[in-house]
């Protein structure tokens, strides 16, 4: 049995205060046992690194070999003309402009990536050129083949019959995948969105001509000497963003549907308290569904059940990490062992016998922490490979997928013999309900035949609901773990505004017991709390991962057609926000909400502020051009406060403000009537 490497811990390291650095006693109990050891996390890191203070500002350029030049702003602010400049010449506008830009291109590049590859698979599955894929979903192949101009049904003999299924899905895959680099036309999915705004991205010339080129188009206008016009650096933004969210992203959305099932609610858990001692423990970490659906059908085979025996274990505990997790959860109820800032910490118990990454958001130092324990760290795809070599390589192909997951499924049962004697799994785990969807939600308010969104508009026009709000993206070492969604969101369903989430968010709200129908009694106010129970709804909908935002653009879109709230999705009572945001794709999504017309609020910082023109432009002359602009509250009380001030403005403007005061009963006259 190999024990664990311990190393010393370094004399005089700065090391993270475990309650501050996060509100999940299991992650804490996890840091205190990591710097125990001596092996050092991402929490002790953010004490011992601090953000650079200008690049923090957006306002460093290393776009050429003269710079890096920086424009920090002046202590005091600036004082008449900003005369800031570059070596070239260019302005803390232009610099922040570009810097802002890049990350949508990267973020927008990162999801739509994604996207073609689930495309290249779902071909394969069409074509049936794989025995591991099929086509499971066909009623959401029908559904939404027509918005690719692919036609359902064929005429036979004068009669119109439904299309064999498989030779819809060919022609759908084909268009789908073509989305990425058509040499004409404009995406086909922008047409899902209201019509009004469809006509406000015509006049503003900004709809997406194909994915790869408004990202291609980017890189260009952002290298030296070339787009030096801040508004149309972010007219470009808004392209890119549009690509990806009514684009890549949505696309990858209804393919992983349709391949591995629309999801609908379900009960799982989540935390590190999910995994089990005496299990073989295998955590998918990373973005794609398509190597982790077979991981879990490995995982539920016999023969797999049998091996793992044979071994000495009880059974195989799948678990997940960052938005392979939530893919895995909406819909087989596989549960989260923990969100983006948790995933050391996974390994740090001792009992993870494999981690299996594929692609973004997989934290570097994996390896280093793998390298104390017996832990395997196996990556799966092409582009994401690591260099220690400790680190496994087994590239994953949808040709031969089932076998691969196997392989990897083996190495980790022949894994779980070699754990270290100390093994520590922090008990805490929450129940959860996960997978809903567009679709789903749409069942739940109306039922198989009256299902509709008009149940949660009335509700909305009633009062009883006050708005909605998308709350969504990462964790961030620079806050608290978990504090700025978890605050931000019990401010939010306190006050009557029911959540939709995804990503690492979701998973926080999972491990904080949120996504409970119960839930709602405890933290929501009364109207929610009412609309809950009779619905059976927890207060915080689990609409899946990253790419699955697209879900939350569809559904808004399903409130402006079910009616009453305006003809626009800027004229809806709803917000979106990124409380703990960091990653690149979360801009890429903030920028792609705010040109669909929602108000959204990052936490922490935006790297705007050492530009304020700039900055000025995306948070108010935006909502001129869509709608919708982007705003930033450090503090998760106000933040939340400025989304509801925005969703009172948007029911003043449609004219239900009026409800709110009449209808509600406040939780002591509800107590009154039971009594
Ligand atoms: O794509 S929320 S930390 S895992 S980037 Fe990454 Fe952020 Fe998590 Fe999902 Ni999204």
């Amino acid at each position: 049995m190999a024990e664990e490497k311990a190393i010393k811990p370094e004399k005089d390291k700065k090391l993270a205060d475990p309650m501050a650095a996060s509100i999940d006693a299991a992650t804490q109990q996890m840091i205190l046992r990591a710097q125990a050891l001596g092996i050092d996390t991402v929490f002790d890191r953010a004490e011992s690194m601090k953000p650079c203070n200008i690049g923090i500002q957006g306002i460093c350029c290393k776009n050429c070999a003269m710079g890096p030049c920086r424009l920090p702003l002046p202590k005091g602010g600036i004082e008449g003309e900003d005369t800031r400049k570059g070596l070239c010449g260019a302005t803390a506008n232009t610099i922040a402009a570009r810097n802002f830009a890049r990350m949508v291109a990267a973020g927008a590049a990162a999801h739509s990536d994604h996207g073609r590859c689930v495309a290249e698979v779902f071909i394969s599955a069409a074509r049936k050129e794989t025995n591991d894929y099929q086509i499971k979903d066909h009623g959401r192949l029908r559904d939404v083949a027509p918005a690719l101009g692919v036609a359902t049904t064929v005429e036979v003999d004068g009669v119109m019959v439904d299309r064999d299924i498989y030779e819809i899905a060919v022609e759908y895959g084909e268009k789908a995948l073509a989305e990425w680099g058509k040499p004409e036309g404009t995406l086909d999915y922008l047409k899902r969105a209201p019509k009004p705004l469809y006509e406000k991205w015509v006049k503003n010339g900004v709809l997406p001509r194909n994915i790869d080129r408004e990202i291609v188009e980017i890189m260009h206008r952002t290298h030296m000497g070339v787009d030096q016009d801040y508004k149309n650096i972010v007219k470009q933004c808004t392209r890119a963003s549009l690509a990806d969210g009514w684009g890549g992203s949505m696309l990858a959305t209804d393919m992983q549907d349709i391949l591995f099932g629309t999801p609908s609610p379900l009960q799982s858990e989540a935390n590190i308290g999910i995994m089990k001692e005496d299990h073989v423990n295998v955590i998918v970490h990373g973005h794609e569904p398509v190597l982790s659906e077979m991981i879990v059908a490995a995982a539920q085979s016999q023969e797999m059940l049998d091996y793992a025996k044979s071994k000495g274990a009880k059974g195989i505990q799948l678990g997940g990490i960052c938005c392979t997790a939530n893919e895995i959860l909406q819909r087989h109820g596989v549960p989260p062992a923990g969100n983006f800032l948790q995933q050391e910490l996974v390994i740090v118990t001792g009992a993870c016998d494999a981690m299996v990454v594929d692609i973004q958001c997989v934290m570097q130092n994996l390896a280093n922490v793998a390298k104390c324990f017996h832990t395997k760290l196996i990556t799966t795809h092409p582009i994401a490979r690591m260099e220690q070599e400790n680190v496994i390589h087994i590239e994953f192909d949808e040709h031969h997928a089932m076998d691969d997951a196997k392989r990897i499924l083996k190495l980790a049962i022949d894994n779980f013999q070699n754990r270290g004697t100390e093994v520590m799994i922090p008990k805490q785990k929450a129940t959860q309900i996960a997978g809903f969807s567009v679709e789903s939600i749409r069942y739940h308010l109306g039922g198989t035949f009256r299902g509709t969104y008009y149940t949660l508009n009335d509700n909305i026009i009633n009062g009883r609901i006050r708005g909605g709000a998308g709350v969504v993206g990462c964790n961030n070492a620079r806050s608290q773990h978990n504090n700025e969604c978890i605050t931000l969101i019990k401010e939010l369903i306190k006050n009557d505004v029911i959540v939709l989430t995804t990503g690492c968010n979701a998973i926080a709200c999972a491990t904080e017991g949120l996504l409970t129908p119960e839930t709602a009694a405890v933290y929501c106010g009364p109207g929610l709390a009412e609309v809950c129970e009779v619905v059976g709804i927890p207060p915080v909908l689990h609409l899946g991962s990253c790419v699955d935002n697209s879900r939350i653009l569809l559904a808004l879109t399903e409130m402006v057609a079910a009616g009453g709230l305006g003809k626009d999705i800027s004229d809806l009572p709803a917000a979106g926000s990124a409380p703990e945001w960091m990653s690149e794709k979360a801009i890429s999504i903030g920028h792609y909400f705010v040109s669909s017309g929602v108000y959204t609020v990052f936490g922490g910082i935006l790297q705007t502020t050492g530009a304020p023109v700039f900055q000025n432009y995306l948070f108010k002359e935006m909502e001129k051009l869509y709608g919708g602009m982007w705003d930033m509250y450090t503090d998760p009380i106000k933040h939340a406060h400025a989304i509801i001030a925005h969703i009172d403005k948007k029911r003043k403007a449609l004219g239900i403000d009026k409800a709110r005061e009449r209808v509600l009963m406040d939780m002591a006259d509800r107590q009154a009537l039971s009594a």
